[in-house]
């Protein structure tokens, strides 16, 4: 039985089964029943391993194809009508020949099988930020994410009354081919087409597809923003709460950073530290004349490997209960998880994430196919499990960002941290990002690459007309928040991270916040301003660098030295990406940049 009597949801409906037909259509109203129904289903199938109800109540393991790991850039297209409306930096499509090729592949798919009717909305139902979705899919995994990932259920269909427009997503598992996946977004027609894989950000349509990629064309042509961000709150000793969002690319520390612990010293004092996002920020102006955040999300889709009790104390308390693990290893012992870097000491009896018996003798740190977990292995946790969620989580106003943070895996050459000048050189600084890649897509890991603003794979439009948004959102707000670079990455010559990380970024954090409310002088140098390392509270820090000492302020000198030599070729590197790359679409104000730079590293 349908929920809803808005004619373009039926419609949708009626197409999607027409093309697939599948033997039947459920439409999902997010209630516990009928959740419960879905998850026994699949515990039958095998489609998921019902987890330890004890230890883990409500858990359960899902183990993809082999094949199906990550999100495909190469395989994830924009179709829009003109070629150069997707930009340099996309996959482009035709949109006919895109709706062609996808018709071609899923004619018929969903036969025998149940498609799945998922109403969501990104944001809470109601508030100015919230759009909806209609997802169609044929896999119960995505079902299940999907109700954690986003706010499901008839309350969505109702707030879009008879007539009212959505974000239309059809989803067909297929037979996994990978020659045959594709990502497609039409942001002209408010669709997106997925088929062959059943993997996170390819099929959780809600998250990168529509929250991104779509919702970013949509704040381009709106007067908004959509940003792959974290979005987190301090609270000072005095009582006062600031909030920060910071851009950083896929696997490269952002669920961390919305969850970090402050250091003992920190606590103690009174600072605490609040997550109201881990991926994904919607950004508007307030009437205020400042910016304000929401994340559209319900729940995280973070990286399992490296998560433990010390790294991300909060992140393992979100796993405790109603979690769905992907990729993970399963501990026969007592039919929990593992993955690398949760314990010290190996498991002995471990089944690993393609269903084969583990055997951790050879296990060897420096070779990844001898993971038991996959080096993407995620859970998808509900936000409510975080110990540290916002009060403002729900919020449906949002957050002022006094704070937007920049900052990917470098090195060498990005210092710890820096400010931008305003405004604009920040945008430059955003822009001029580069990361190495990660297990988070598939491909090579570890190869340095552009990414501006942590949105190279989810940016829906021209990257130069996203510059051009970032340059006129400026303009709008009367109080923006201060642009920040970081870099948690710095490695020494033995590629050992020279930066403890982690809990201690709440020195970063601090030095930032005193920034925005001019409590802290800085040096100012080619790039920005930069601390000077005294102004970095250390008390307390127990951390011991590979040379067997404890780090220290001459270490902290160290990774915020700017090398004017190393941005002179920086500078040269960044110009060869604007003018070979993004061409003709970048605004003015971020070529005078570019020549400030080469002019302040001469
Ligand atoms: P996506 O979900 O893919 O967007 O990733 P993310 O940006 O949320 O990254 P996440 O916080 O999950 O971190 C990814 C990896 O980076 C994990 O293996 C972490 O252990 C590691 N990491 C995070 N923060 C730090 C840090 O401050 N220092 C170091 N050395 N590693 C970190
Ligand atoms: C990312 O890759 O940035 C993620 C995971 O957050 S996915 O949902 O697969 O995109
Ligand atoms: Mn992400």
């Amino acid at each position: 039985m349908s929920l809803t009597e808005n004619k373009k949801v039926l419609e949708f409906v009626e197409q999607s089964a027409e093309l697939a037909q599948p033997e039947e259509i459920v439409w999902i109203d997010g209630s516990k029943a009928q959740i419960e129904k879905l998850k026994a289903q699949a515990v039958k199938s095998g489609e998921l391993i019902k987890l330890n109800q004890k230890l883990l109540p409500d858990c359960y393991l899902h183990r993809t194809k082999v094949n199906d790991v990550a999100r495909v850039e190469d395989r994830t297209f924009i179709c829009t009508k003109k070629r150069e409306d997707a930009g340099p930096v996309n996959y482009w499509m035709d949109p006919k020949q895109a709706y062609e090729l996808a018709g071609e592949i899923a004619r018929g798919r969903m036969k025998g099988k149940t498609m799945y009717v998922i109403p969501y909305s990104m944001g809470v139902v109601g508030s100015d930020f919230a759009k909806i979705g209609v997802e169609v899919t044929d896999s119960i995994y995505v079902v299940l994410n999907m109700c954690i990932m986003t706010r499901v259920g008839k309350m969505c269909l109702d707030s879009l009354g008879k007539n009212g427009d959505f974000i239309k997503g059809f989803h067909a598992s297929c037979d996994i081919d990978a020659e045959k996946r594709y990502i497609m977004h039409f942001p002209e027609d408010n669709t997106i087409i997925s088929v062959n894989s059943a993997y996170g950000g390819n099929v959780l349509l809600g998250k990168k597809c529509f929250a991104l990629r779509i919702a970013s064309y949509l704040g381009k042509t709106e007067g908004w923003m959509a940003e792959h961000m974290l979005i987190l709150g301090v609270t000072f000793p005095d009582g006062e709460k600031k909030y920060v969002a910071a851009a950083f690319p896929s696997a490269c520390g952002k669920t961390n950073l919305a969850m970090l612990i402050p250091p003992e010293h920190y606590t103690k004092k009174g600072f605490k530290v609040e997550c109201v996002g881990d991926d994904i920020a919607w950004i508007r102006v307030g009437e205020d004349g400042r910016l304000w955040a929401v994340n559209p999300e319900n729940g995280f889709f973070g990286v399992a490997p490296g998560t433990n009790e010390h790294s991300n104390f909060n992140a393992l308390a979100s796993t405790k209960q109603g979690t769905i693990f992907t990729n993970v290893a399963l501990n026969t012992d007592d039919k929990t998880v593992w993955w690398e870097g949760l314990t010290k000491e190996l498991p002995r009896h471990v089944i690993d994430w393609t269903g084969k018996p583990w055997d951790p003798d050879k296990f060897d740190k420096k070779d990844k196919s001898t993971c038991a977990a996959h080096p993407n292995s995620r859970f998808t946790a509900p936000a409510q499990n975080c110990p540290c969620v916002s009060p403002e989580f729900n919020s449906k106003k949002g957050v002022p960002l006094s704070a937007i943070i920049f900052g990917g895996r470098r090195a060498s050459t990005t210092p710890l941290v820096y400010q931008s000048r305003d405004w604009n050189h920040g945008v430059f600084v955003g822009s001029a990002m580069s990361s190495e890649t990660t297990a988070a897509a598939a491909g090579a890991t570890g190869v340095l690459r552009h990414d501006p603003m942590a949105m190279k794979p989810f940016a829906g439009y021209h990257m130069g007309d996203y510059f051009a948004h970032w340059i006129e959102m400026g303009k709008k707000v009367k109080n923006p928040p201060k642009i920040f670079n970081v870099n948690w990455f710095r490695q020494d010559k033995d590629g050992n991270f020279m930066w403890p990380g982690f809990g201690d970024n709440m020195r970063v954090l601090e030095w930032i916040l005193k920034r925005c409310d001019g409590k802290v002088g800085a040096d100012e140098t080619p790039i920005g301003f930069v601390p000077r390392a005294e102004d970095i509270d250390l008390t307390g820090l127990d951390y011991e660098i590979s040379a067997g000492r404890p780090f220290g302020v001459e270490d902290l000198r160290e990774i915020l030295k700017i090398d004017k030599k190393l941005w002179a070729k920086e500078a040269e590197e960044i110009e060869g990406y604007y003018k070979g790359t993004i061409k003709d679409r970048i605004p003015e104000e971020l070529w005078e940049c570019l020549e400030t730079l080469k002019k302040n590293c001469r």
